[in-house]
């Protein structure tokens, strides 16, 4: 039987209405008079899966018969949220599925809902990962992401009193119909151990080793041209870890020991996105990623090939920050112990095939490792690290003090990274130059090509198609299709920013957007808010260099001065907040702590609740995020500058229409570029300005000590005002503004509040506000993920699109 022969007749109503029955019947096991939402979902899952086969098969199959280049997607993390909704607009089935489920009383988004979010990720760095998948299978990259299959992702977080909570999440529990497991794609990790050296030949023996077992999800392209394989790892016990006699002699918990010990690899996603240092089990996960998806690529490339020289003109692997960094040391192995490589020869090709995204510059979160703990882990890896160091120390001749692989007892996984990649590249034009001056001057001077940049983009398909139905139905009443694919088309609408019919159109969409977030809010949450009132959002992790502090602080500001003057004209606001804080982040958790705190206070002033609300909805994740951001009128982007390689939230809401208020950091600066300085409010210090008011002793109260506003905060703070039964509940962070700041809360302080007032004065002109947000939308076609995923394939991976 040829595969073309079970090709699926047309999509037509009729069809896929037998389609899901089939299903509900056949996979699910239920007849329609007994079938709970579940599954339905299940059913309707599965019928939309099957179309996903075909154009799987046929890019897979071409790929092959073409003998084409490939990339491999290194990462720990991909967000990818749900996955039913952008498979169906991918396919060009949505408008089907909404027809059939209609007539069994059905509604769509009802079933969607119930679709628990993949959360394998942490944030910007794993949500990326997933926008760049999308967008491969979009542009015809053909490409695999590996990754890990966590059986439990990011942690649920509620709050208890305004204080986060974590629980585990289980998105599996109730299984996932996405994936289709691959027993025979099976591979063993080692580790432990120690080197023996036979005739001449360094021979690892681990002492312990790990089943990886894959798992493929096809990532379907728009318009399901081209689809690519997601292929997650899943950990597994080998059979002889079971110990059968001990377990019948009734130690049952001894006897599954070692068993649960090889899952813990792929058991929990660590939700830290700063390293706590010296964690074996992360160290392992990492290697253990890295090594199954090596073995795969190498297994793959040697089913068409022989000749491992020519590895580079066939194979490109990117690695998602460090995290996979081991996969040069890996590769050499490999090479030089399993396929008799030299050493050198190794390198060259292992350097060859790798490339290295960095994705931030915080020296907490880069990745160190002791040489102790790589000893005991991966001992013969450390050989290699080991001569990479001396040959990179080499290389620096005589310079008096070398950059070291390995410094004093830490392997330095950012400069192996770099050490072993031909191109190295940041994520927006700001965060690549500081990449160069800041974090590799030496590597730099030594491979002054190696260091490229890719400004981040994002997939219009979910962040623009799915998340925004009602805009994407204008713009394309406006312009036409195919914006979907070009986002560059949006251009179009620029001519129609000054009509006033279509801002009112425009206007209309961003209120049922609102209307739409309102309801979600009131369903689940149970808080009501006024929707004619501006959306002022900020979501994102908690971190204290994204300054949620300076927001808060200001919206204490706010309310002081509205309790002063309630009839002045004040524009009301609805200040949104999300996001999650890493469950060992204290400075974090009281800020969350705080903002729930001062939500207390002002949502229940009967003098301000008309005027200024606060909420603070739990668990921020990929599908909360498509219902906020198209509902934002206001994008907070106020990190401190220098510090946010990117950011990609600051491009989904411009993308959708919200004005952006943002300091010179990350791709904010290429969106104001890109949008035009006067559709953007713009304040705060620049990274340079930065460098320098660090230097300058007692900075913090200095700025304090100028701004009235800010202290009548800090006072109304420290009088416990927001936490009348435990007045000093905010100690620790009034004295980290007074005595350190180092994220220049107080400093930018002023120039934000005065931004604000921009913000307020330009809302209070509902033409005026209309045109910026339609330029906006117009103007944002540059961060298509698709534009940046065609500079990765240009300028690293060497690759021709398919399409
Ligand atoms: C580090 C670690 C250390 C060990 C535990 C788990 C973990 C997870 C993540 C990280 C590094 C996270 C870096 C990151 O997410 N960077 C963000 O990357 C985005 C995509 O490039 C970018 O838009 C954001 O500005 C940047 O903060």
């Amino acid at each position: 039987i040829r595969s073309d022969d079970l090709s699926l007749p047309e999509p037509t109503p009729e069809h896929f209405r037998w389609s899901l029955l089939h299903h509900l019947q056949y996979t699910v096991g239920k007849s329609p008079e007994h079938a709970s939402k579940f599954d339905w979902r299940m059913a309707l899952s599965h019928a939309i899966r099957d179309r996903a086969v075909n154009p799987w098969f046929a890019s897979t199959r071409r790929t092959w018969a073409e003998d084409r280049k490939r990339v491999y997607y290194l990462s720990m993390e991909f967000l990818i949220g749900r996955l039913l909704e952008d498979l169906a607009i991918n396919l060009g089935l949505r408008d089907v599925v909404v027809e059939v489920l209609d007539g069994f009383g059905l509604s769509f988004a009802d079933i969607a809902e119930d679709e628990p979010d993949a959360a394998l990720g942490n944030g910007g760095l794993g949500r990326l990962a997933a926008c760049y998948l999308e967008s491969m299978a979009t542009v015809g990259c053909p490409a695999y992401g590996y990754g890990l299959r966590y059986e439990h992702g990011l942690f649920e977080q509620r709050f208890e009193h305004g204080r986060q909570i974590e629980t585990p999440e289980n998105w599996l529990a109730e299984g996932t119909p996405w994936d289709f497991t691959r027993p025979e794609s099976a591979y063993q990790v080692g580790f432990g151990g120690e080197v023996a050296e036979e005739d001449g030949h360094q021979l690892w023996r681990p002492r312990s080793r790990v089943l990886a077992a894959a798992h493929d999800t096809p990532v379907v392209g728009y318009g399901g041209r081209w689809a690519n394989t997601l292929r997650l790892w899943a950990a597994m016990p080998n059979a002889d870890l079971f110990d059968l006699a001990r377990f019948n002699s009734g130690e049952f918990a001894a006897a599954s020991e070692p068993e649960a010990l090889a899952r813990s690899l792929s058991r929990v996603l660590y939700p830290n996105d700063t390293t706590e240092g010296g964690k074996e089990l992360r160290l392992s996960q990492e290697y253990f990623l890295t090594s199954a998806s090596v073995q795969d690529i190498l297994r793959r490339y040697l089913a068409a090939h022989d000749d491992l020289t020519r590895l580079p003109e066939y194979v490109a692997i990117q690695m998602n920050d460090t995290h996979p960094a081991i996969a040069g040391p890996e590769l050499i192995r490999l090479l030089v112990d399993e396929h008799g490589f030299g050493f050198d020869a190794a390198v060259d090709v292992a350097t060859r095939v790798l490339g290295y995204t960095n994705h931030t510059l915080l020296p907490e979160a880069l990745e160190r490792w002791t040489v102790d703990l790589m000893r005991k882990v991966l001992p013969r890896h450390l050989q290699i690290i080991e001569r990479l160091d001396t040959q990179f120390v080499e290389l620096q001749g005589s310079r008096p003090d070398p950059v070291r692989l390995i410094g004093g007892d830490q392997v330095n996984m950012g400069d192996l990274a770099f050490a072993t990649s031909h191109r190295v590249n940041g994520v927006s034009a700001l965060h690549s130059e500081l990449v160069r001056k800041d974090l590799f001057p030496v590597h730099d001077e030594l491979h002054p090509d190696r260091i490229v940049n890719i400004t981040n983009g994002i997939t219009p398909r979910r962040w623009l198609r799915l998340a925004n139905p009602h805009l994407s139905r204008l713009i394309t009443d406006t312009i036409g299709e195919g914006w979907e694919t070009d986002l560059e088309r949006l251009r179009g609408l620029e001519q129609h920013a000054d009509d006033p019919a279509f801002q009112a159109a425009f206007g209309r969409t961003k209120h049922l957007a609102k209307e739409g977030f309102a309801g979600w809010l009131a369903d689940e949450h149970g808080i009501e808010l006024p929707t004619n009132a501006l959306f002022d959002a900020q979501v994102k992790r908690l971190h204290e260099y994204k300054r949620q502090l300076l927001n808060i602080l200001w919206t204490i500001a706010h309310w002081q001065r509205i309790k002063r003057d309630p009839g002045a004209g004040w524009v009301p606001r609805v200040k949104i907040f999300g996001g999650k804080a890493a469950p060992s982040y204290h400075t974090a958790k009281d800020i969350i702590r705080l903002i729930n705190d001062v939500g207390q206070v002002v949502n229940n002033d009967p003098e301000t609740r008309d005027l200024l609300r606060v909420v603070y909805p739990p668990n921020y994740g990929v599908s909360m995020a498509e219902k906020l951001i198209p509902a934002a009128d206001l994008s907070e982007q106020i990190s401190t500058a220098g510090m946010e390689a990117s950011g990609t939230g600051n491009m989904k809401f411009a993308l959708n229409g919200a004005l952006t208020i943002g300091t010179l950091d990350g791709a904010n600066i290429e969106i104001r570029e890109q949008v035009g300085p006067e559709n953007f409010f713009l304040f705060g210090l620049t990274a340079d300005e930065v460098a320098a008011r660090r230097a300058e002793p007692d900075h913090a109260r200095a700025a304090i000590e100028r701004s009235q506003p800010l202290q009548d905060v800090l006072q109304a703070i420290a009088e416990g005002t927001f936490s009348p039964d435990e007045t000093h509940r905010y100690g620790g962070l009034l004295d980290l503004m007074w005595n350190s700041d180092w994220f220049l809360v107080a400093s930018d302080f002023d120039a934000y509040d005065a931004a604000q007032g921009e913000v307020e004065r330009a809302y209070r002109d509902p033409q005026h506000w209309q045109r910026m947000a339609i330029l906006n939308v117009a103007r944002m076609g540059y961060f298509s993920s698709d534009r940046s995923i065609r500079e990765y394939m240009s300028e690293i991976w060497d690759i021709a699109p398919a399409l």
